[in-house]
């Protein structure tokens, strides 16, 4: 730190020089994200509330009632009367409450001390961190020819230490929605958590499905899920940080909740302690401002794109892995490497990711790749090809 204190403009000029360094979602280049620009009607209501702690909710009474309001919105959108939950900073905090929520359950009514979780191999990095942090052990369940979960190796997987099964609406790689009602069934069955990642699809399956896409049942309809992670700051358009944890019973809360004597309530269940009231009051208000139908219009545009992209490919002589059920394509082309292309695209300053399983370029189309940038992309591809 510097001992006098610095005239604001020489500090923002500063900043402004390094903010350059970074990537602009504006110019479409980006391809390989899960967020994208936030609403600006939501920047305006974030700021609005920066000073707001949700850590003490009794100063905050306002804000609070704001995020119970929110959490009952998201629990609506997936078919719960009554939701209990947090916003958190995304979608990995999100997955660590389920957990630590199914652990702490888990611990209480069935004494289970070194518990297990089963997950599939597309599960996010998240729940590694959530085992390490928790002491679990991780069992993976394989994947199916068609790259979701399967069924079989779930109930193979199950011992008298499973504290916990996960499945994902949405995959961070291909987008795809595993088959969660079969595994709602198995886990009710065993009596067993069942926490369904929708961190990424949460924003848009339920609103796709109200303009007739068939797409799979995921949410509280299926009596086996006992909570989801849904994130505003992917394809609900809130700025970051904002995930969303909703939970069918406020128990799975309780079990978490640790003493805090000298605040304005006496329990507290989140991670974070001090924490952002303007995630909350922003999520609440982009909600508010889209609606069901504004949501139903982004999701379909995207899909479009979805659509407009994979058949661009195709017609070139790329192969798909997999037909998109949400907005990632993920591809390859027939003799070239993914890792090799990708370095050919980043050379055309497209920032470009490269999937694991199966390993193919992947292309999230958020809502600031519009066709324009499509049609340069296929363009390149095409060149390349
Ligand atoms: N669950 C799923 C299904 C996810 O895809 C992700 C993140 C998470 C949980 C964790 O969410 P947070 O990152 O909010 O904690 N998926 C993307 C990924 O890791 C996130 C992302 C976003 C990556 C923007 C890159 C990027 O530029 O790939």
């Amino acid at each position: 730190m510097d001992d006098k204190p610095i005239d604001k403009a020489d500090i923002l000029r500063e900043l402004e020089e390094l903010h350059r360094l970074d990537h602009d979602y504006a110019n479409g280049r980006i391809l390989g994200s899960m967020c994208t620009e936030a609403h600006p009607f939501a920047k305006e209501v974030y700021c609005k509330f920066l000073d707001t702690n949700l850590g003490d909710p009794g100063l905050f009474k306002g804000t609070k009632l704001i995020e119970e309001k929110v959490i009952q919105s998201i629990g609506e959108m997936l078919s719960l009367d009554k939701a209990y939950g947090n916003i958190v900073t995304g979608g990995t905090e999100a997955n660590l409450m389920a957990i630590r929520a199914a652990r702490n359950h888990a611990r209480k009514y069935k004494g289970i001390v070194d518990g297990e979780i089963i997950i599939p191999d597309s599960a996010h990095f998240s729940f590694k961190k959530a085992a390490d942090m928790l002491n679990l052990r991780i069992v993976e369940a394989k994947l199916d020819d068609n790259y979701k979960i399967d069924v079989e190796s779930v109930r193979e997987a199950i011992s008298d230490k499973t504290v916990a099964i996960v499945a994902i609406a949405g995959t961070t790689e291909l987008g795809l929605i595993d088959p969660i009602e079969d595994i709602s069934k198995i886990a009710h069955e065993n009596n067993i958590y069942f926490h369904v990642d929708a961190a990424f699809g949460g924003f848009s399956i339920p609103f796709l499905k109200r303009i007739g896409y068939d797409l799979p049942v995921f949410d509280f309809s299926l009596e086996g899920v006992c909570s989801i992670t849904v994130d505003p700051h992917k394809m609900g358009l809130a700025p970051i940080p904002a995930g969303g944890i909703i939970f069918r019973c406020e128990e799975y809360l309780d079990v978490m909740a640790v003493d805090s004597p000298y605040l304005t309530v006496k329990t507290q269940s989140t991670i974070v302690g001090t924490r952002l009231g303007a995630s909350s009051a922003a999520t609440y208000a982009i909600m508010k401002y889209f609606g069901k139908e504004g949501y139903s219009k982004i999701a379909k545009e995207l899909m479009d794109n979805t659509a407009f992209f994979a058949e661009g490919l195709k017609e070139i002589g790329y192969e798909i892995v997999c037909e998109p059920e949400l907005n990632i394509v993920a591809f390859n082309h027939p003799d070239m490497d993914a890792n090799v292309l990708a370095q050919k695209l980043e050379e055309l300053n497209w920032k470009v990711s490269v999937a694991k399983c199966p390993v193919s370029i992947r292309v999230v189309l958020m809502n600031h790749i519009k066709r324009n940038h499509l049609e340069e992309l296929l363009e390149d591809l095409k060149e390349i090809f």
